[in-house]
């Protein structure tokens, strides 16, 4: 078989990670290249895959804890996307609260998996909204652990993505590249926007033909690296969703998705619970809808439709600074307002619910010197 590309790209929570690997895999789908996606997640039921699978890219899951503790997990990923469509590429996805990935992810793979994969630079997403004030020395609205784990990430990327630059300013982006070289001068920096593809190509460039990888280390505490992660809670839920008596639309779809993702928003904002990332995905046959909430109620995003039907699919994802318990009520009671026991209200039917607290990170592997 082959050599395979491998692309790691991490990043914090709502940094864009999911929307640029389908938007590299567009771009590597039109040089020709096959390119097969992973995604990760501390649970099953992913808006991620889900969304990624609807746009017809082939995606493998690892659920359950991070790559980096489920590196046996990860390889096996990767040995199924090479065994069906024998990729020519393949970019990954680690969870948004992980980090320490070159120590535990890339010196592994360069260690036992260098005949099989050119493993390419690390690549860190950050949103500039929250990257501003983490280079000012702030939280930017973050627990300090959590914030921790964004600047480590920083510190062991090879190349940062400075992501959503179709929202900046031209200034604002020369300011935020400047600070960010001062901050990580061993990066390569690309000011990208994975929405439009401004700048992807360069960052595809780069990570296709670059042969070093992991080049950095850092010291790690993994117990703020544990409360980090402990400070989010994390819940995936899967809903039937059906009309009930409204006419011949029966039901939008969109504006249910858009009506939840606000009222949690409002919960959240009210509750002064700083959201990671809140993302759900209403299915609705082969259309779909997404939402996605990365900060306050001002960051709620809704992309392509579902249309109306008299039934639909629901999968949420919310992770958000607050008790897993806490989280759950929100959720459920803003559902119940929603589907309320009323003949022309829509019925929310639970099929999948989890909450929980990230588990403290145990590795796989732990290098410390890099390979
Ligand atoms: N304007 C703009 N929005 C973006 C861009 N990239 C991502 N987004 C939006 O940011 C939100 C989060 O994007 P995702 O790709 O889901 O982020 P992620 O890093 O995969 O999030 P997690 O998997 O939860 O960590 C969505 O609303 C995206 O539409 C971009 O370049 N420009
Ligand atoms: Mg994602």
């Amino acid at each position: 078989m082959n050599t395979t590309k491998l692309i790691i790209a991490g990043g914090f929570l709502g940094a864009g990670k999911t929307t640029l690997l389908l938007e590299a895999a567009r771009r590597l789908a039109e040089q020709g290249l096959r390119t097969g996606l992973i995604t990760n997640d501390q649970a099953p039921e992913l808006v991620d895959s889900k969304w990624l699978s609807l746009n017809n890219i082939p995606v493998e899951e690892v659920s359950g804890s991070c790559f980096c503790c489920n590196f046996d997990g990860f390889t096996d990923a990767i040995r199924k996307i090479r065994a069906g469509e024998a990729a020519d590429v393949i970019i990954a996805e680690p969870v948004g609260s992980c980090t320490d990935l070159s120590a535990t992810i890339m010196q592994p793979l360069k260690r036992f998996w260098n005949r099989d994969l050119q493993i390419a630079p690390l690549t860190v997403l950050a949103d500039p909204v929250r990257l501003g004030p983490i280079l000012a020395g702030g939280n930017a609205g973050l627990h300090p652990d959590a914030a921790y784990i964004y600047r480590k990430q920083l510190e062991e990327s090879d190349i940062i993505l400075i992501n959503k630059a179709d929202l900046q300013d031209e200034e604002e982006i020369a300011r935020l590249k400047r600070h960010t070289a001062e901050a990580y001068p061993f990066a390569t920096l690309h000011a990208v926007s994975a929405m439009t593809g401004a700048g992807i190509d360069a960052w595809l460039q780069e990570v296709t033909t670059r042969r070093d990888a992991g080049k950095r280390l850092v010291e790690m505490d993994y117990d703020i690296y544990a409360s980090g992660e402990a400070v989010l809670g994390w819940l995936n839920g899967t809903l039937r969703l059906s009309g009930r008596g409204a006419g011949n639309c029966d039901r939008d779809w969109d504006a249910f998705t858009r009506d939840l993702l606000a009222a949690l928003a409002a919960r959240f904002d009210a509750g002064n619970l700083t959201v990671g990332h809140v993302k759900a995905i209403t299915e609705n046959g082969s259309r779909f809808v997404t939402g996605n909430l990365t900060g306050s109620a001002e960051s709620l995003r809704l992309r392509g439709s579902a249309g109306c039907s008299p039934e639909a699919k629901l999968t949420l994802n919310a992770r958000v600074e607050t008790s897993p318990g806490n989280l759950d009520r929100i959720v459920r009671d803003t559902l119940n307002r929603l589907c309320p026991d009323a003949p022309d209200a829509p019925v929310c039917e639970v099929l999948a619910w989890r909450y929980l607290q990230p588990g403290r990170p145990q590795p796989t592997h732990r290098f410390s010197e890099t390979v």
